[in-house]
């Protein structure tokens, strides 16, 4: 807990709040499973997307159980010929961490890689974005679960077909059919490239 402030005009905390923010470090005890898809479409791909991965690990209370494969995939949602192709590749891990702390910590390693944000959809060194946590289905517009856009995107279905073909996407169903549905255009694996699992 924070010393109160000494100034008369600053009130006190109320106890609901201080609960609230406290609950913001809480661990679960039992840990998750998460998907986490990465994309880097600015400065050296591959390397960036290997530092997300080896910060990601180093994250207390966050395990990378899964590296997928690397694939090479055209701007999705943008003009194609206005930005680089990107790397993209998906990670399970498993994690006592509550969604918003593992939203935090995603825009922690995003902001390590220099990620500027200034327009939606605008090349990146890097984006960490949480595609499924556990079942959880939330609307919450700071983190919506499952990633609204997840069923759409071909750079997310592919990898993570590849290193779960059983996975389910909640609220969408099978990925795999979910892949079959959007196809493989413009998603091209790079086999000559490869994410390390840390150690
Ligand atoms: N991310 C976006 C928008 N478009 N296209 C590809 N191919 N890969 C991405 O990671 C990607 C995108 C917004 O996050
Ligand atoms: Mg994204
Ligand atoms: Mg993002």
């Amino acid at each position: 807990m924070k010393p109160q402030h000494s100034d008369p005009t600053v009130q006190p905390v109320p106890a609901a709040v201080t609960a609230a923010v406290d609950a913001a470090d809480v661990t679960l005890s039992n840990p998750r499973w998460a998907v986490l898809a990465l994309g880097s479409n600015l400065g050296n791909r591959l390397e960036t997307l290997q530092g997300a991965v080896d910060a990601l690990e180093d994250t207390p209370g966050l395990r990378v159980k899964a590296v997928s494969p690397v694939y090479e995939t055209e701007p999705w949602g943008v003009d194609p010929d206005s930005q680089p192709s990107y790397l993209n590749a998906v990670l399970l891990v498993k994690t006592t961490l509550p969604p918003a702390s593992l939203l935090e910590r995603a825009h922690a390693v995003e902001e390590a890689f220099l990620r500027v944000r200034d327009e939606r959809w605008g090349a990146r060194t890097i984006d960490v974005d949480i595609i499924t946590y556990a079942e959880v289905v939330s609307d919450d517009p700071v983190l919506t679960l499952p990633h609204p856009r997840a069923h759409q995107r071909a750079f997310v279905l592919a990898p993570w077909h590849d290193v779960d073909p059983e996975a389910q996407l909640p609220g969408h169903g099978a990925v795999a059919e979910l892949l079959a549905a959007v196809g493989h255009t413009g998603v091209v694996p790079r086999t000559d490239l490869e994410l390390r699992l840390p150690e």
